[in-house]
């Protein structure tokens, strides 16, 4: 297994829109396991394919506190969203950021796993809001995108500033 490397926003990359998989092999399982560790290292509760410079449809997440919640999902599609919530998100391609963001409180997602059967999971909560935020990265959308203009100029800033100190 290996660690990736995240990519930072404003990276032009983050918004690539990313393509389906197309078949769910070995190739795929691997990267699956790769950006596992990579979560669980950094740490995060989801990340995307995207977040890694991978442009494939494909998402990992874990919103459990002992990492026995992994969940794999290929080729992801939200098929039912409902209701309205606000919460305060970060994200590991942004980091040091939190803004609250509004999304759907509830969806159903339709996905493959990793041996490549259909599974449909519906999903509350944390885990909903983290389902919404990785889509959003195979879009290309990263959460700050959501934000007023004014918000997101302030973050560009700091954003500077901190990778000013980092180098
Ligand atoms: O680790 C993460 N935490 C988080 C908190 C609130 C809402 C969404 C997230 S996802 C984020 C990991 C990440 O950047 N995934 O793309
Ligand atoms: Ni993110």
């Amino acid at each position: 297994m290996a660690i990736l490397n995240i990519l930072h926003y404003p990276d032009e990359r983050l918004h690539k829109v990313a393509k389906p998989v197309e078949k769910v092999d070995d190739e795929i399982r691997r990267l699956i396991d790769d950006m596992a560790e990579t979560m669980y290292a950094a740490p995060g509760i989801g990340l995307a394919a995207t977040q890694v410079d991978r442009h494939l449809r494909l998402i990992v997440i874990d919103v459990s506190e002992d990492k026995s919640g992994l969940i794999a999902l290929v080729n992801p599609k939200l098929i039912s969203l409902d209701g309205k919530t606000r919460f305060e998100e970060g994200c590991l391609s942004v980091p040091g950021i939190y803004e609250e963001v509004e999304r759907a409180e509830r969806v159903t997602v339709e996905a493959l796993d990793r041996n490549g059967d259909s599974f449909r999971l519906d999903a509350e909560g944390l885990l909903a809001i983290c389902i919404q935020h990785e889509i959003d990265h195979l879009d290309g959308k990263v959460f700050v995108e959501k934000l007023s203009r004014l918000k997101l100029d302030r973050i560009l800033v700091k954003l500077k500033k901190n990778q000013r100190k980092t180098l």
